[in-house]
This record gives C-alpha cells, structure tokens and sequence, in this order.
C-alpha cells in the first residue's frame, strides 16, 4: 500500500488527466466529457473505501461512511472538483483527495463513527461554464431555484439540464438537501495566494473569506463599416468597454481595504476585424473584506458604466453572484488549531481572498477551512503546484478532526 503522501499524488496526477487543454493546464468544465472522467475515478475511490455513493441533482457526489446513529446529520468534507479555463491541478482537487483519504483513514482504522461522515465532490464552484459559481452548493442549500438552475446555458447556448444528461447524469434527482442533514463541513483548499510560502508554514487556518460579487456587463452600440464611417459619427462599443474597464482599477484603488476588481471576460461582437463592434459583453469580479466596501464599488462601477450611455452606447449590468464576507465556525476552527497542536503542525490564522464553496455553507452548517502554500503564490494557472506532504498534513489534522465531530470511538 502506497504511503498517505504518494496516495494524494497519484490521486492528483490522475485527475489532472482529465483536462481538455492537455499541456495547458487544467480545463475540466462542469458537465463536460473531462468532468465525466474525474466523476468515474472519484466515485471508483469512494466505492474503493466502502463509502455508499450517489450523485445529486446537480451531480454534487456524496460518498457516505454511515453511523451508529441512524438519520443523524453528516459530517461533510470536500471541495469542488471543475476548473477555471487552462487552470492548475491543486484548485479544487486537493480538497477532495484531501477528503478521500480521511475517508481512507477510517477504513484503515476500522473507525464506525457515530454520526455519518461524507465525502463530498462539488461541480461548478468556479462557474466558468455556466456563470456565477458556487453552484454545486449553492443549489445543495436551495438558494438556486429549480427553475434558475433550468434556465443556465454555457455559451453555445447548451443548458445546465441538458450537457447534464449528455454525460449520463440525472438532473430529476433530489436537488436540495435539509440543512438538518449536515452537522460540519470542513474543506481544504490551496491558499492561492504567497501568505503561507512567505512564512514558511504549512497550513493556514481560514478565519474569514471576502465578500464577492460577479457583474456581467453588456455595451451596446452599432456596427459599421471601419474604412468608411468617420470617427466622430461612431457608436463603437468596444471603445465604450474599453473605457469604462480601464478605470476599474482606479476605483478598486479609491475604495481601499484590499477592494479588488477583476475584469477577467469579455467577448465582442461581431468580432471581425474590418467591423466596428456594436456589442461587448464583459464580467467584473469586485471583492472585498468587508461588505460596505464590496456594495460602495458595485455602485460605483454601476454609476461609471452608466456614465458612457448616450451617442448611441448604452449598457445593461446582470448580477450573477452575490454573496457576503463570511466569517467561519468559532468552534470548528479552534477545533482545527487545537488538532494541529497536538500533532505538532505549525500553522496560523488566513483570511481568504478567493471565494470557496465554505462561505456557501457557513449558513447552514458549522464550517470550517484548511489553507496548504500555493508555491509562488500561483493560482488559476498551469503553474499552479502544492505540496502533497502538505496535503498530507491538512488529512491528519481533518482525521483527527472527524473523528471528534463524528464522536467516534
Ligand atoms: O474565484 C474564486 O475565488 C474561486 O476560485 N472560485
Ligand atoms: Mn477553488
Ligand atoms: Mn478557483
């Protein structure tokens, strides 16, 4: 039997297979054939570790180790399992191997807890197909409606419900589950930032995660000809989006308390290179710690877009997410420092600057988080690399961890 630390590595290398960008980082999005073989070589792991398996409504897998206790709540560990476009190995993926091979050590151990432990792969945390993100749990908890979740299509126009079924899911099953059902969540997660590499410590325990929103911009203006329309009789929508981006980080700047704005999307129409653009389409990603900060920068932006319409521009703004700063479980997070004490791992306190499936479910569980280093701070890139030792650590510290909160003997 391979070590813990070759175990995480073989389950790393292998999901980060499944990428439709081969030699360009990771591109595995929700639903497509990529996400279908991550989803077969999760659910073989969980069956590999006697856990009962079954997918959602959504296609959120859940590997179950039952308790002693019958209908009692679970203790839920994972993270999500879809990527960012050309994105890294770790993002997602370390936090279900990491949940894995807990499930791994009570089976190693023997261990029947009390109350039910479950593995958990999310889809969709990054939206990259579908838009918004958190979906995978946000759709568990029931703040996306049958209906809205119908209604979402990726880019060719293909809907959620459909792309679910071309993969062999079945959107029909149980969506929503009782939040009665769930008493802990604890993901692990690649820091994505240079905090814990700089100070040299293995793993981070995330106090608070930002508040974050995701506006989708559309610039209207009108086609026409580039070599015989003069540039004062022009209603160019690029120019307009041009503009309006890029005094994004000027505002971002003006709000301070690492406000951040992101524009990281943007499509335009027609998109040929002899026509004048007459529609852009562009997300702006505005983050902060705390909430007046997040709500005075969507004003903002929402004013500045604005203040372009007119002479033949005019914009409209769609919020996709919305969702406010999080701080995480008191309790579940002494308990995690209390567990790395007494297993003489160094770590510290973190806040998070990336959005996680964990400020989702801190409404309606006791969640908790573990950050390991991000190497060179680098994230949503091919470059992306963690350590597996320090997976390894984040398990140990979660085992011990599970086994409190599943009062297991
Ligand atoms: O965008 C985020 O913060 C996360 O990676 N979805
Ligand atoms: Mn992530
Ligand atoms: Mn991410």
């Amino acid at each position: 039997m391979l070590e813990l630390k070759e175990r995480i590595e073989q389950h790393i290398d292998q999901i980060s297979e499944y990428t439709a960008t081969p030699g360009r980082g990771t591109t595995r999005l929700t639903y497509s054939q990529e996400d279908l073989q991550a989803r077969q070589y999760i659910k073989k792991k969980m069956n590999e570790y006697g856990l009962q398996v079954r997918e959602d409504g959504f296609g959120n897998i859940f590997g179950k180790l039952e308790g002693t206790l019958k209908d009692a709540p679970s203790v839920l560990i994972g993270s999500h399992f879809d990527s960012v476009p050309h994105g890294g190995s770790y993002d997602g993926p370390a936090g279900v191997v990491a949940a894995l091979e807990v499930a791994g050590l009570f089976a190693k151990h023997n261990v029947t807890p009390k109350y039910p432990l479950e593995i958990v792969a999310l889809v969709e945390e990054e939206g990259a197909r579908f838009g918004g993100g958190l979906l995978g749990s946000r759709g568990m908890v029931g703040l996306l409606s049958e209906e809205d979740f119908n209604s979402l299509a990726d880019k060719d126009g293909i809907s959620t419900v459909e792309a679910m079924r071309k993969i062999g899911l079945d959107p029909s099953l149980p969506k929503q589950r009782d939040p009665g059902t769930m008493k802990a969540f604890l993901e692990l997660h690649i820091e994505q930032g240079p905090i814990l590499e700089e100070k040299k410590i293995p793993i981070g325990v995330v106090e608070a995660i930002v508040g974050l929103t995701q506006l989708e911009v559309n610039v209207k203006g009108q086609a026409g000809h580039a070599g015989t329309t003069p540039m004062d009789r022009r209603a160019d929508a690029l120019v307009a989006a041009s503009n309006m981006i890029g005094q994004l980080p000027g505002l971002a700047a003006e709000e301070g308390k690492g406000t951040v704005i992101t524009v990281g999307r943007l499509n335009v129409f027609p998109n040929g290179a002899n026509v004048i653009p007459d529609e852009v389409v562009f997300s702006v990603d505005i983050r902060s710690g705390e909430e007046e900060h997040v709500l005075n920068a969507i004003e903002k932006t929402k004013a500045l877009i604005q203040s372009f319409s007119g002479n033949g521009i005019q914009s409209s703004i769609e919020q996709l997410l919305y969702i406010q700063p999080k701080e995480l479980n008191a309790g579940i997070r002494t308990l995690l420092k209390e567990k790395s004490e007494a297993l003489e791992i160094p770590y510290c306190s973190i806040n998070s600057g990336a959005g996680h499936d964990a400020m989702v479910l801190s409404d309606y569980t006791e969640a908790g988080m573990l950050f390991i280093p991000s190497k060179n701070g680098l994230s949503h890139c091919p470059e992306e690399w963690s350590d597996s030792e320090d997976i390894a650590r984040a398990v140990r510290i979660f085992y011990e961890t599970a086994l409190q909160l599943t009062e297991a003997e």
